[in-house]
């Protein structure tokens, strides 16, 4: 059977790469090659910069209520092709389908809308100097910039990095994850149908060490928005910061969710439970690490343990799986060899640690039991790097002091989640966790508009709201006297 061959979309077009090279995608749920993407390389990231730099102008001075309409059209075409964006992304990740459609897609247009509509209440400052002089500051957009997504959330984070980009005027050269390629493949065809002009948005697909690499070291874009793993980040921070480019990088987490004996036990319970494993623990805002105030720990523990043994591992496609498939074999490896690793530091597996051959098509796919592990000492290396699949790991504790010394023990800074119904600790737990976002009595409720990002190895910068229109454009102060 031929095998459909993703294309590249530079400069308007969907075009093939100059290599004529394609590398295998597979579908990590059967474990099969199902399609093909571009190994495109430092050739078509040139073109790709010369069709950005070629519309750059025109996108920027095309009025923000025209950007804005354009987006909103991509915006309404996402929610038009729901059902095979959803499948499609169900697909190449591995993710139940109830999961892309519920969250995954309606997110992309989310993500579209909210930046096409911001953009037209973006305002400037003006500081007024006494009669001396009047200041008033243009935020101009930075022109070409480059956009790396990954593979956890595909279009979802896609879309939430070209969003602004797009609509404070500049012109974008992306790389989604050569992992999960497809929702951006079909994205581009969207764009195409929106009448999104030619150049304004381009899609080189391939691997991070070639194409992501050619994006983040070319000397003609001049910010890079990235999403990924930490190593990678620093990797990318190296190449850009010598080359003075404006730099975001969304990276891993380690987060805590830290439960207090005084907490709403069930919601805490229920909540728990996707926070640990929603899209199979390979979110960055995952609470892997769950700390139990000790009144309450074997109770919650015991209540945990029962809820996560009777979760469904299967067919993406079924709707009744509760996890599906993780996203590569590699990264099964990966995250198996971190259950090895707890054992072998002293943890005592309570549910999971095995993978699962849930028969049928999915005989040969990439499948994990939801684990959770006990025993472990806070600082033993499970407990501080980032595993990134559905393994968490749980253990008492008593004072606040101690749990934010645990909390606080990683290399890590992305989100926490407190358990409580003692305002005082809530507002201590926020001020005294290092983390870049804090939810208190719930998980993964999101304001667009409110600031995003890590702090230590979890990034640098802000994504979200007006944060991510300072990042995609220029400031000039102007001051005129009077
Ligand atoms: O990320 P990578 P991967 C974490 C998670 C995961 C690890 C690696 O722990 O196991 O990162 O995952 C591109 N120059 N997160 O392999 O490698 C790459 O092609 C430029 C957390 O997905 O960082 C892809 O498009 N680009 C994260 C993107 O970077 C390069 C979500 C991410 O790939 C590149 C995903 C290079 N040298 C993984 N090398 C989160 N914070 O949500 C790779 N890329």
């Amino acid at each position: 059977m031929r095998l459909l061959k993703i294309q590249n979309y530079i400069g308007g077009s969907l075009v093939a790469p100059n290599s004529g090279k394609y590398l295998d995608n597979i579908n990590p749920a059967i474990g099969e090659v199902y399609s093909q993407i571009p190994d495109s390389d430092r050739h078509d990231i040139e073109q790709a910069q010369q069709a950005a730099e070629k519309a750059k102008e025109s996108w920027a001075k095309t009025p923000k209520n025209k950007r804005s309409e354009i987006m909103m059209r991509i915006a309404d075409l996402i929610d038009q092709n729901l059902e095979e964006l959803a499948k499609a992304e169900s697909i190449d990740n591995g993710k139940p389908l109830k999961l892309a459609k519920a969250v995954d897609i309606p997110r992309a247009s989310s993500n579209m809308r909210f930046f096409a509509t911001g953009i037209l209440h973006y305002s400037n400052e003006s500081h007024d100097m006494d009669g001396i002089a009047i200041n008033y500051t243009l935020r101009k957009p930075i022109g070409v910039v480059g956009c790396i997504s990954p593979w956890n959330l595909p279009l979802y984070l896609f879309t939430w990095k070209i969003a602004p980009a797009l609509a404070s005027g500049n012109c974008v050269v992306a790389k989604p994850s050569e992992v999960t390629p497809m929702t951006a493949y079909l994205f581009s065809k969207l764009c195409i149908e929106a009448g999104l002009p030619a150049g304004v948005l381009n899609i080189v697909h391939g691997l991070g060490s070639k194409v992501g690499a050619s994006i983040t070291s070319h000397p003609k874009i001049k910010a890079i928005s990235f999403t990924g793993g930490t190593a990678t980040g620093k990797h990318i921070a190296s190449v850009a910061a010598p080359m003075f480019k404006k730099l975001s990088l969304e990276l891993g987490g380690k987060n805590p969710n830290i439960i207090f004996a005084d907490c709403d036990f069930e919601k805490a319970l229920k909540t728990t439970m996707h926070s640990s494993f929603a899209n199979q623990g390979q979110i960055c805002l995952c609470g892997s690490r769950i700390f139990v105030q000790r009144p309450i720990y074997d109770k919650f523990k015991t209540a945990f343990v029962d809820k996560v043994s009777k979760l469904k591992v299967g067919n993406p496609m079924d709707s009744d799986s509760n996890l599906g498939a993780v996203v590569s074999k590699e990264h099964q490896e990966k995250v198996m060899s971190y259950v090895a690793l707890a054992q072998e530091e002293g943890g005592t597996i309570l549910t999971g640690g095995v993978t699962v051959n849930p028969g049928g098509i999915n005989e040969k796919g990439y499948f994990i039991r939801p684990t959770v592990i006990e025993g472990l000492s806070f600082d033993c290396r499970t407990n501080q790097e980032e595993i990134f699949g559905p393994v968490v790991t749980i253990m008492p504790f008593d004072t606040e002091e101690e749990v934010l010394t645990y909390a606080n023990s990683t290399e890590y800074g992305l989100a926490a989640t407190v358990w409580t119904q003692d305002v005082g600790k809530a507002t201590r737990m926020g001020a005294n966790l290092e983390s870049g976002i804090v939810w208190v009595n719930c998980w993964l409720v999101r304001d667009l508009r409110t600031p995003f990002g890590g702090v230590k190895n979890s990034g640098v910068g802000r994504e979200g709201g007006f944060n991510a229109f300072n990042f995609f454009t220029e400031s000039t102060n102007v001051c005129i006297a009077l």
